[in-house]
């Protein structure tokens, strides 16, 4: 068979776009997060059970939001293929615009521990289903780290962390607001 000149115009077209279309996704996250998952060997009982890996993986992540289900399902990169017995270490470099005292709601489950600048804010030591606790920071202009420590035992499991700058509206730790930037990975 012998393609005309439209009929490969036509292809060439189709190819063309479907390269376009593969470029443009996947959909860009924003590096704002580094997450490293430490499946544990054997059960977690609370935040500070000795580790013992079984695997490690590392991601990037826009936010911290993690629905509430019974397999580890992340907002935006969907299901990461773990259900019990992980630990998932948290880290991000903020840039503070607007000094003032800012809030960090934690909505877990289970376990969490929240730092800023080294200083503990928050924890929950066991397990849980999900509900919030808040840490507060008085947070001078500039460059301030965050991590947050979490760990999901057995069960459903859940995972979403906001913050606000008092007065401000909310949002999703991870994501810039007119407060603070969040300073991308790699760097
Ligand atoms: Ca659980």
């Amino acid at each position: 068979m012998r393609l005309s000149r439209g009929q490969i115009f036509f292809a060439a077209m189709c190819l063309s776009s479907i390269l376009v279309i593969n470029t443009v996704r996947p959909r860009q996250i924003a590096p704002n997060i580094k997450a490293v998952l430490t499946k544990q060997d054997g059960s977690i009982a609370n935040i500070d059970t000795p580790r013992k890996a079984s695997t490690t993986k590392n991601y990037l992540l826009d936010v911290v939001e993690f629905q509430n289900s019974n397999t580890l399902i992340h907002k935006t990169m969907g299901p990461l293929g773990f259900t019990n017995d992980f630990f998932i270490d948290f880290e991000a470099e903020l840039e503070v615009l607007e000094a003032g005292m800012y809030t960090f709601n934690v909505a877990s489950d289970d376990g969490f521990r929240l730092w800023v600048d080294d200083k503990q804010l928050a924890e929950w030591l066991g397990d849980r289903p999900v509900a919030t606790t808040p840490g507060k920071i008085a947070l001078d202009k500039g460059r301030h780290k965050l991590r947050l420590s979490y760990f999901q035992g057995y069960g459903n499991l859940g995972l979403k962390v906001t913050y606000n700058k008092e007065g401000s509206s909310s949002y999703r730790l991870g994501e810039s607001s007119a407060q603070l930037e969040f300073i991308p990975y790699p760097r």
